[in-house]
C-alpha cells in the first residue's frame, strides 16, 4: 500500500525546513484539536481563544509575515500548514487564515507603524484576535456596492453600514473594516467595544460550525483618524488580503480531501460487503484511484504556486485558478468518500460529512466558484462578465 500523497512523491519537491514544519503543525493539530473538533462541531462551539495562543506559540499566526513577531516563513510552509490545519477541520484553518492572511496582513501591508506595534505581535502570539469585515448582507461577490461609510467628522472618523458573516467576529479584539469615503474604499481598525458597534453571532449554520461567524452592526462608531489604513485606498486594499487567504485555502482544502481519502481507504479496507473487503471491488478501486489523481494534482498545483509565490511572481488569476479548482475537486473527494463509508458517512463519528459541509463554505467565502471562473474567463477573453 502507498500513501495518497506518496504516490506523486510530493515530498520530493519540499525542504527539510518545510517538512518540519508541516510535521510541527501535524503534531498540533493531533494533540489539541483532532480529539475535541467533532464535539466543537455538533455543539457549534469553538474555545478561539485558547486556540489563538496554543497556534501562536507555534508561530503559525502571520507565519509568512516579516517583523512584529511573525515568523516569516515562505508560502509553501504557510500552505503546508493550512493544510494542516484543515485536514483537522476548515475551522480551524478559518481562524488562521482570517487571523494572518486577512487582518494581520491588512495591518502589516497597510498600516502605519504605530497600528503594526500596536497590533502584530500581540496577534501573532494569539494573545489578541482580529477579523475582516469587507462582505455586507447586499453585497458578498460585488463588494464594490458596499453601503457602508465613513466620513470625516473634524479630525474624527465616523463608521456606519452592516458587515456580515465575519469570520471570528465576536471574539475579535479588532476589526478591520473596510467602508466608503468621499476618497473611495478604506480601511479601518475598530477596536472591540467602542461605543456603536454591536456584534451578533450567527447561528443555525450547518457548515463551519468549529467557526465563529458574525454580524458587525456599526452605528455611529467614532475612531480617531489614525484608525484608517494610510496604505490602502480603493477596492485593490482588501483584494489584495483576499489573495493571501485564498492562497492558503489552495492548501488548506486539499488537506480536507487528504483526510476523507485516508479515511475511506481505512474504512474500505476493513469493511466486509458480500463476504470481501469494500476496498476489493473494482468500483471501490475506481474511486480511490480517481480521487488519489485528483489530490495528487490539486496538491502539486498547490506547491507550484507557492513557489511562485515565493518566486513574488505570483498572480491574482493563478490564484483564483488554485482556488477554484482544489477547492471544487476537494468537494468532490468529500462526498465520493462519504459514500464508501455508506451510512456510517453521515455521522459524526468520521469526519467525512464535516469536511464534506465545511467545504460548501469554502466553495462561497473568499470568492465564490462562479466569482472565480469569471476572473480566469476575464484572464482568457480580456472581457469582463461583471461590467
Ligand atoms: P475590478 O474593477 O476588477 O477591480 C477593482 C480594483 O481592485 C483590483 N483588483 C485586485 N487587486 C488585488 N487582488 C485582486 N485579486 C484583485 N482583483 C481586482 C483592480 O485592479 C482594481 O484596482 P484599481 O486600482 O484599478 O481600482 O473589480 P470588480 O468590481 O469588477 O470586482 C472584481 C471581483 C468580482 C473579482 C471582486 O470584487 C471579487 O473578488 N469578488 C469576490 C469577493 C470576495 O472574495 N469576498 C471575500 C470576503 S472575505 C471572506 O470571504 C473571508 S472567509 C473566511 C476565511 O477565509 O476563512
Ligand atoms: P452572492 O454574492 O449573493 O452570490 C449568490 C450566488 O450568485 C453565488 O452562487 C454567486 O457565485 C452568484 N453570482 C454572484 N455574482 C455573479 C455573477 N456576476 N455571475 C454569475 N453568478 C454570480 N466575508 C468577509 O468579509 N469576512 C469574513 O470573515 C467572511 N467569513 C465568512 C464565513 C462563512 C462561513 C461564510 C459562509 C461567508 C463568509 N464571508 C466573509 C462572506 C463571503 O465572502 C461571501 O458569502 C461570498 O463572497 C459570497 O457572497 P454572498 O454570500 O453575498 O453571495
Amino acid at each position: 500500500m502507498i500513501a495518497p500523497t506518496a504516490l506523486f512523491a510530493l515530498d520530493t519537491l519540499l525542504t527539510e525546513e518545510e517538512r518540519e514544519i508541516r510535521s510541527t503543525v501535524r503534531r498540533v493539530c493531533d494533540r489539541e484539536i483532532r480529539p475535541h473538533v467533532a464535539g466543537w462541531f455538533e455543539d457549534g462551539e469553538l474555545p478561539a481563544r485558547e486556540l489563538a495562543r496554543t497556534l501562536g506559540s507555534v508561530g503559525v499566526l502571520g507565519m509568512h509575515l516579516d517583523g512584529y513577531g511573525c515568523a516569516g516563513m515562505g508560502a509553501v510552509s504557510y500552505g503546508l500548514a493550512c493544510l494542516e490545519l484543515e485536514a483537522a477541520d476548515s475551522g480551524l484553518r478559518s481562524l488562521v487564515s482570517v487571523q494572518g492572511s486577512l487582518a494581520m496582513y491588512a495591518i502589516w501591508k497597510y498600516g502605519s507603524e504605530e497600528q503594526k506595534q500596536e497590533w502584530l505581535p500581540a496577534m501573532a502570539a494569539g494573545e489578541r484576535i482580529g477579523c475582516f469585515g469587507l462582505t455586507e448582507p447586499d453585497f458578498g461577490s460585488d463588494p464594490g456596492g458596499m453601503r457602508a461609510t465613513a466620513k470625516r467628522e473634524g479630525g474624527d472618523w465616523v463608521l456606519n453600514g452592516t458587515k456580515m458573516w465575519i469570520t471570528n467576529g465576536s471574539v475579535s479584539d479588532v476589526a478591520v473594516v473596510w467602508a466608503r469615503t468621499d476618497e473611495g474604499v478604506r480601511g479601518f481598525l475598530v477596536p472591540a467595544g467602542t461605543p456603536g458597534l454591536t456584534v451578533n453571532d450567527v447561528k443555525h449554520k450547518i457548515s463551519l460550525r468549529a467557526s465563529v461567524t458574525s454580524e458587525l452592526v456599526l452605528d455611529g462608531v467614532r475612531l480617531p483618524g489614525e484608525a484608517m489604513l494610510p496604505g490602502a485606498r480603493g477596492l485593490s486594499g482588501p483584494l489584495g488580503c483576499l489573495n493571501e487567504a485564498r492562497f492558503g485555502i489552495v492548501f488548506g482544502s486539499m488537506g480536507a480531501a487528504l483526510d476523507c481519502l485516508e479515511t475511506a481507504i481505512a474504512y474500505a479496507g476493513d469493511r466486509e460487503v458480500f463476504a470481501r473487503p469494500l476496498a476489493s471491488f473494482q468500483l471501490t478501486q475506481e474511486k480511490l484511484a480517481d480521487m488519489a489523481l485528483e489530490l495528487g494534482k490539486g496538491l502539486l498545483l498547490a506547491v507550484h504556486l507557492g513557489r511562485l509565490k515565493e518566486a513574488g511572481t505570483i498572480t491574482p488569476e493563478q490564484v483564483s485558478a488554485g482556488k477554484l479548482n482544489n477547492v471544487r475537486e476537494a468537494l468532490e473527494i468529500a462526498r465520493k468518500c462519504r459514500t464508501l463509508l455508506g451510512a456510517s458517512g453521515v455521522t459524526l463519528e468520521y469526519p467525512v460529512i464535516r469536511h464534506s459541509v465545511n467545504l460548501e463554505s469554502v466553495l462561497t467565502y473568499e470568492g465564490t466558484s462562479e466569482i472565480h471562473t469569471l476572473v480566469l474567463g476575464k484572464a482568457l477573453t480580456g472581457i469582463s462578465a461583471f461590467s
